[in-house]
């Protein structure tokens, strides 16, 4: 009686992991030492960016590219911060405080 039921578990595990391949993800992007780490990413649409500020300063991420126009506000040292891209294209994210960190999305 007991094997059946683990095999019945295991299976339904695999579904579920099988399942998980197609679903939107995350991607961490660093804030560290007044660079984004990458510099670049490659997406699909739906998944989300997840911003962690590994710096010991805040730092204030922004996009004016049409189609994902954001203000994130001012994200504090050691906090992670998420943001979904929904719509396919190429989007360039900012810092307000440091105009010289420049992360490129491109969302398809
Ligand atoms: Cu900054």
């Amino acid at each position: 009686m007991a094997k059946p039921r683990v095999w019945v578990l295991g299976a339904a595990w695999s579904a579920l992991v099988a399942a998980s391949a197609f679903a939107a993800s995350e991607v961490v992007v660093q804030q560290k030492d007044l660079s984004f780490i990458p510099t670049k990413v490659q997406i699909q649409v739906g998944d989300t960016l997840v911003f962690t500020n590994e710096d010991n300063y805040g730092h204030n991420m922004h996009s004016t590219s049409a189609g994902s126009e954001f203000d994130l506000g001012r994200q504090a040292p050691g906090t992670r911060v998420p943001y979904t891209f929904r719509r396919a294209g190429t989007f360039e994210v900012l810092c307000r405080i440091h105009p010289k960190m420049r992360l490129e999305v491109v969302v398809r």
